[in-house]
């Protein structure tokens, strides 16, 4: 028998229950119950587009509850986990609508993880099943089910008991594409809404990413409200141009605010300005997310190309830190209003509102969302620092989350004891209360709004028998605002490694490929202080600012 499972929650104070409730934050609201009434109310309206498909609201909730029955006839039990690694595709939406209409809970795993991540999530969350894609961007998911039906077969993932494909050819796994309707299975009731909906991942700052319980109630606070912040309505048409398991193109206000408004989803398969402004122009997108990169990229390409983009309102920025110097880039080279937006998984969302003054909209990453987000900014000793002065941003609020999912460790680490969630962000308040993004406490890497942990790299390479000593550190870059530069010792007595076979050689490891280094660097040794130990940080420190000094011209 496998141990229990560890239960689903998210638990505010009483006293902030009652608040949240009354201030009209929570409203009783749950996923199932708000796409079913879309679905009476709009019908035919196009909900989501991608590839060839286009669904109306009426369609998308027949497949979600198509999707719904089939899970259940897998025998999967409401409250059973379940790890979806899904693209940019329309079933996406059916998929995690049906499992919120079956009451299983996602959890949501990027395209670009392997072996190394999805086992974590899976063993984490204790995940009953696996959902996966055929396949996508030249990836065969079924080699992954294959991978995770050996670690359970093996004892390592007692929980798990069903792997599912969708898009046809299922090989040996459940075929999600020949899933049929059955009413009779469905829950008669919606879930609870004070229940967790469904486990997010965290950018993971230190070692492995973490698991965010987020509910029903307080993230469809946190994109209705976005949508009356960012405009969106049922006339907008929201493209989902990063990948649509990420935070921000899912609520801020995302692909969930869009269908909340009765709005069209367009998905794009990739971000790159060849495929998307087509895209915009076939379908008259209004609105959309980007990471700084992909802005300055597209507001490069925007100036020669032959589509129209006259239908672009508003252009979403976020994820990373987007200068003033960048955002000035992409207002000239966008005729679109430019919202900066600075949030996190777990929960705290800031954004430029649509009529602030272009200075504020240029130089801040926003403010938040509600008047009951607390924002407290400290210092090393967690005391407030002046006003205008940088430290440690620390927040609680009606979608903020008290704590991780099964990670005393991490809880511990990373919330006080009144509950305020330490992002790990420093930042600084202008008089107006908007924030500006300093740094980080952390060491991890930004890499194009993708975070990676230094800790978790570090700790793969040392795993190759060549590889004495690693340190692994965040170098800024023209394109992707920061990369991954691995320092490494080699092993005496080892045949020297070189730089290509030890990224080969993590890649085969079955890592994400966002997470290889971009940038190997030998050296003999790391020189460590009088005092003889160095902490890594200041190690990292260190090198990251010798290796600037000697090739300042670099990128
Ligand atoms: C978003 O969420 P995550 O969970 O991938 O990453 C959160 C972290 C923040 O703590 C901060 O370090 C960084 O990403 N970040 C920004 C930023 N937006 C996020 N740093 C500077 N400027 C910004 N505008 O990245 C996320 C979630 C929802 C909406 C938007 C982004």
């Amino acid at each position: 028998m496998p141990e229990a499972l560890i239960p689903l929650r998210q638990t505010w104070p009483d006293a902030l229950v009652r608040r949240y409730r009354e201030a009209g934050y929570w409203r009783g609201e749950t996923f199932p119950a708000f796409l079913r009434e879309r679905a009476q109310r709009l019908g035919s309206r196009t909900a989501v587009v991608g590839g060839e498909q286009r669904w109306s609201y009426a369609q998308l909730w027949e497949r979600a509850e198509t999707a719904a029955a089939g899970f259940l006839a897998l025998g999967l039990v409401p409250g059973d986990r379940v790890v979806v690694q899904l693209g940019n595709v329309p079933a996406f939406y059916s998929v995690v609508f049906g499992l919120f209409r079956a009451g299983l809970v996602p959890v949501y795993a990027l395209p670009a993880h392997r072996i190394t991540e999805i086992g974590h999530f899976m063993r984490k969350s204790q995940a009953a099943a696996y959902v996966a894609l055929r396949s996508y961007e030249n990836y065969d998911y079924r080699l992954l089910a294959r991978e995770l039906q050996a670690q359970a077969e093996a004892g390592e993932l007692p929980h798990l008991r069903q792997a599912v494909i969708v898009g046809g050819d299922a090989g040996e796994f459940a075929d999600f594409d020949a899933f049929a309707p059955n009413p009779a299975l469905l829950p008669t009731e919606d879930p609870d809404p004070q229940s967790v909906a469904f486990l997010q991942i965290s950018g993971g700052s230190t070692g492995l990413s973490k698991l965010i319980p987020r509910t029903h109630d307080d993230y469809i606070y946190s994109f209705r409200a976005s949508n009356e912040i960012c405009g969106i309505g049922e006339d907008s048409v929201y493209m989902v141009a990063l990948p649509a398991a990420h935070n921000f193109p899912m609520s801020s206000p995302g692909a969930m605010g869009a269908f909340y408004a009765g709005a069209t989803v367009v998905l794009s398969p990739s971000p790159s300005p060849e495929t998307t402004f087509a895209l915009i122009e076939r379908e008259r997108v209004t609105d959309l997310g980007l990471v700084p990169p992909l802005a300055l990229l597209w507001a490069q390409a925007a100036e020669s190309t032959k589509h129209d983009l006259s239908s672009l309102r508003v252009l979403q920025v976020g994820g990373a830190k987007l200068t003033t110097e960048a955002a000035r880039r992409v207002v000239a080279g966008l005729k679109c209003r430019l919202q900066q937006v600075f949030g996190m998984a777990e929960g705290l969302v800031n954004y430029t509102r649509l009529d602030d003054a272009d200075e504020i909209v240029l130089n801040t990453q926003g403010r938040p969302i509600s008047p009951d987000d607390e924002v407290l900014i400290v210092d090393d000793q967690g005391r407030s620092v002046p006003e205008g002065q940088p430290g440690y941003l620390l927040t609680r609020g009606p979608y903020t989350i008290r704590g991780y999912h099964n990670d005393d460790a991490a809880n511990a680490r990373s919330f006080t004891d009144d509950g305020f969630y330490r992002t790990g962000d420093v930042v600084l308040r202008t008089p107006e209360g908007y924030l500006n993004v300093q740094g980080r406490a952390h060491d991890h890497i930004n890499r194009a709004g993708e975070k990676i942990s230094a800790e978790e790299v570090e700790d793969h390479l040392l795993a190759n028998p060549q590889v004495f000593d690693v340190a692994v550190v965040s170098i800024p870059d023209e394109y992707l605002g920061e990369r991954i530069c691995a320092f490494v010792i080699p092993r005496a007595g080892e045949a020297r490694p070189r730089g290509p076979a030890l990224k080969a050689w993590m890649r085969e490891r079955g890592v994400a490929a966002y997470k290889i280094p971009d940038q190997i660097v030998f050296v003999d040794a790391f020189e460590t202080t009088a005092v003889g130990k160095t902490s890594r940080k200041e190690l990292r420190a260190r090198l990251r600012e010798d290796f600037l000094k000697a090739q300042p011209a670099q990128g």
